[in-house]
């Protein structure tokens, strides 16, 4: 089936990595790449698909109601997979307006421009999507109540996988009420109330997922897995906030895509699932491993960096805990991570030693130019 998907966020960290699964995977699909390319946008991560004849790159925020309708009814759009957003924690507690601007109001103004195109149509909502990525840190935080991990089995419906450590019995399930503790995950939060209020006022076909922590190639290196991995090289200080207790569930990134394509395809509409690796760390534990896995590829003595672990002043309102059930997708739809962490993290920290060059034009800046050098001509 023919079917043309706007990506919105394509040239961030997981947007890049739907954009190259969709591309390669459904030559009969027309993917458009929408993206302000603001300072996490950088189109170099799609370099190696940039010329494939079903992609296109189209530079617009979604901000933008009138541009994103008239791209929508020039191209006839009949999908949308939404990632673009402010993503960064520490930044919402700068800056928390840019927030509620491009997750809340972005995110109304692709569902209004969506809403107004689809209903023009004599078919309407029929063979549409909105598909809406948001996180897991709409739900909150968890309790601690096993500080040093208990190891499985313990009590989850989610038998079938396996589990690094749980540091409580409570897991994030898709009926929980949520409960956001930061400006980040507030917006996000609002965003997914607007999707679903799209459904449920217009009957737009919406779907929305909550992951967890991603990691894997291209991420931006104010995250805590590439920035560490980059000063580790560097021997630079390693900031480590409050103590380093808090705990994380990791997913790397290409099963998450792997998700949104499961979902995109065999999803429910009106439906939220949980995506998540049953993989909850605590940050020091994953900072050590972070350190032996670069000390040891760079052939540095393994664990010869741990002194560069600096602890720093807590995040404010730092979340205490994540833990993902993905139980849901995994039984409805058969999606599970692919990936054990060892090898993930290991396949993650060579890829940023691999290239160094993307690292360095990312952090020198040098990246933003990408764009005009790559669409002068075109
Ligand atoms: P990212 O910051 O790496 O990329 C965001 C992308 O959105 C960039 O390419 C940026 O240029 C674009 N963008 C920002 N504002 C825009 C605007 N106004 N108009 C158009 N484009 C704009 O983010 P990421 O880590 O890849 O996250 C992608 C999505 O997944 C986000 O919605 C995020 O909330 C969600 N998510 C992320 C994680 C994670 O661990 N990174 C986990 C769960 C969910
Ligand atoms: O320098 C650091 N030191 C540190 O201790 C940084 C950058 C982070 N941390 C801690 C804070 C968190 O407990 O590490 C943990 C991970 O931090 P981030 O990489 O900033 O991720 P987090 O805040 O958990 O949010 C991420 O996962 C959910 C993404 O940034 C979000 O976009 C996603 O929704």
């Amino acid at each position: 089936m023919k079917r043309t998907i706007i990506i919105t966020g394509g040239a961030g960290f997981i947007g890049s990595h739907v954009v190259r699964l969709f591309v390669n995977k459904y030559p009969e699909y027309n993917i458009i790449n929408l993206d302000k390319l603001t300072y996490a946008g950088n189109l170099e991560n799609l370099k190696d698909i940039e010329d494939k004849p079903n992609y296109s790159f189209v530079r617009m925020d979604i901000c933008d109601f009138q541009s994103i309708f008239e791209l929508m009814k020039e191209k006839n759009v009949d999908g949308i997979i939404h990632l673009a957003a402010e993503s960064h924690v520490d930044r919402s507690i700068k800056d928390p307006f840019t927030f509620a601007q491009t997750n809340v109001m972005g995110t109304l103004s692709l569902l209004q421009a969506a809403k107004i195109y689809w209903e023009s149509l004599p078919e309407k909502y029929d063979g549409k999507l909105f598909y809406h990525i948001s996180t897991d840190e709409v739900y909150g935080a968890l309790n601690m109540t096993h500080p040093e991990g208990i190891k499985p089995p313990f009590t989850t419906t989610a038998s079938s996988q396996t589990h690094h450590l749980a540091y409580g019995e409570k897991f994030f399930t898709e009926d929980l009420k949520y409960q956001p503790h930061s400006p980040y995950s507030a917006s996000k939060a609002s965003s997914d109330h607007f999707v679903r209020a799209f459904h449920d006022t217009y009957g737009m076909p919406t779907i929305v997922t909550n992951c967890s922590n991603n990691y894997g190639p291209y991420q931006f290196p104010e995250k805590l897995i590439p920035l560490f991995i980059n000063n580790i090289r560097n021997r630079k200080p390693l900031p480590v906030y409050g103590k380093g207790e808090n705990v994380r569930d990791w997913l790397y990134v290409e099963d998450h895509a792997r998700a949104i394509d499961t979902i995109f395809h065999k999803g429910t509409v009106a439906d939220t699932y949980n995506i998540g690796g049953f993989n909850e760390w605590k940050n020091i534990d994953i900072i050590k491993v972070v350190i032996n896995t670069v000390d040891r590829l760079l052939g540095r003595k393994e664990g010869e960096d741990m002194d560069l672990i600096t602890y720093v002043t807590d995040r404010a309102g730092h979340d205490l805990r994540y833990a993902i059930d993905s139980t849901k997708l995994q039984r409805e739809l058969g999606w599970e991570p692919s990936l054990q962490f060892e090898e993930g993290i290991e396949k993650t920290v060579q890829w940023y030693l691999d290239h160094q060059e993307w690292m360095d034009r990312v952090t020198s800046g040098d990246y933003a130019k990408y764009y005009d050098e790559m669409y002068k001509n075109r």
